[in-house]
């Protein structure tokens, strides 16, 4: 038999273990982020990750706007061959912790400031260091896209 993708009955995860194998450009990094006025701060991200030669990709979608898409696009996530998700996000900041609710990869959230941002951001900071036991979300530091970046790279060991 060639090899490839199996047509014989299987489980879940060996259909995950061969799509992996097969998506040799998949992006392993996923940068999303719960605006476009957010894709300034957070194109550092990309940057680092580019300058590793790590495959990303940038995606906005809303926690509280768009909440079938976020969970749609988690839930995906991994069969699609990403290995990490970075989510930024400002004020109430809910997607990093949206994102981990429903997926179980490294979810690191970035913090950031907006222009209705209390206390330069803390609101954000508290919102995504403050999860339930059982679903974490690493935090970096407010607007710190690029310490995100290589977090993920040290993460995926690039
Ligand atoms: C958050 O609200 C976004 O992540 C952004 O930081 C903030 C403001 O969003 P916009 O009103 O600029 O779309 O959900």
């Amino acid at each position: 038999m060639s090899e490839g993708v199996s047509s014989e009955p299987q489980t879940l995860s060996e259909t995950e273990a061969e799509f992996e194998g097969l998506e040799v450009d998949a992006p392993l990094v996923g940068i999303v982020m719960g605006s476009k006025s957010d894709l300034e701060v957070m194109q550092p991200a990309e940057k680092e990750l580019g300058e590793r030669g790590v495959r990303c990709e940038v995606r906005v979608m809303s926690a509280h706007r768009e909440p079938d898409k976020v969970a749609d696009y988690a839930k995906n996530a991994k069969l699609r061959g990403l290995r990490v998700i970075i989510a930024g996000a400002g004020l109430s900041a809910a997607l990093p912790g949206v994102v981990a609710a429903h997926t179980d990869l490294p979810v690191i959230g970035v913090p950031l400031t907006s222009r209705h941002s209390v206390a330069g951001g803390l609101d954000a900071l508290l919102s995504i260091s403050q999860m339930p036991p059982g679903v974490p979300v690493a935090c970096v530091g407010v607007d710190s896209a690029r310490n995100a970046a290589v977090l993920a790279a040290r993460i995926l060991g690039a």
